[in-house]
């Protein structure tokens, strides 16, 4: 028997508050389709508003080769970003909070103008963005194992946990941000690197594609809005004791301590 949307959301939200892994919702529900599980998603952030989260933006998951091999899924997703998923600079992962955590660093803007779809390019995308930050997000799967297919992640909300933001902004017209380079740190040590070009070939390429996916339900970008293009590297576990730190080339570092 599988579940209906409004349930399946609020079994994703139980296992977000217990912090425990269930199985993906495919198992017992193996024709949910990507319409269904956006409307699951949807669901999803209407419970956490009604508890009183903020909506404040978006993130694209699943824009890289990097994150798409590991995850084995070859396209990419959307996923709401709420006011309580914002990790201020200095304060520790809430490691206790979370199931599996995992740190990946991504390039993310912040909106000056609305951005509507269809026929949205790279080049009109940036347009409407005010700064580009560096930012790392953790996500945190509520599906045992990370092990689940593309309706499963977007049902759950693409595994969004929390994020953190470097203080630099720049405007985009100052950089290029296919070029700009990231290195990834775990306690001192590079563990991978990355440019901005693994991002859809250019992180405004990932922000065109949200407003087109957008489009077709009738939903828009608007200003303000936070947008996390994606993870540029793999994501590093996160372990108790451990410091993981973004290095970019132009934006600035952003730092986290499990
Ligand atoms: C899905 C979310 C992916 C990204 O930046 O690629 C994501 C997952 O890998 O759990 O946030
Ligand atoms: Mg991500």
């Amino acid at each position: 028997m599988s579940l209906g949307v409004s349930e399946a959301a609020a079994t994703l939200l139980a296992s977000v508050d217990a912090v425990a892994a269930r199985e993906p919702l495919t198992k017992s529900w193996p024709d949910l389709d990507l319409a269904t599980a956006y409307a699951i998603q949807d669901e999803s952030l209407r419970k956490r508003r009604v508890r009183g989260e903020t909506l404040i933006g978006l993130k694209l998951g699943l824009t890289s080769r990097a994150k798409q091999l590991r995850m084995g899924i070859d396209s990419p997703l959307l996923a709401w970003l709420t006011d309580a998923m914002v990790l201020p600079a200095g304060v520790p992962v809430p490691l206790g909070g979370l199931i599996h955590p995992r740190a990946e660093p991504e390039i993310v803007f912040v909106m000056g103008r609305r951005l509507s779809g269809p026929g949205v390019t790279a080049a009109t995308a940036l347009a409407a963005v005010e700064r580009v930050h560096a930012g790392v997000e953790i996500i945190d799967s509520r599906f045992e194992d990370y092990k689940f297919t593309l309706p499963d992640a977007v049902a759950d909300n693409g595994s969004s946990a929390l994020f953190g933001l470097g203080p630099v902004g720049v405007r985009p017209e100052r950089l290029d941000l296919s070029l700009e380079a990231c290195l990834l740190e775990v306690d001192g040590q590079v563990v991978d690197t990355a440019t901005g070009a693994a991002v859809q070939g250019h992180p405004g390429e990932a922000l065109a594609l949200a407003a087109n996916a957008l489009a077709t339900r009738g939903l828009a970008i608007e200003p303000g809005w936070i947008i996390l293009t994606g993870g540029m590297t793999d994501a590093v576990p996160l372990a108790p004791g451990s410091r993981v730190a973004a290095h970019f080339s132009n934006l600035g570092s952003v730092t986290l301590s499990a």
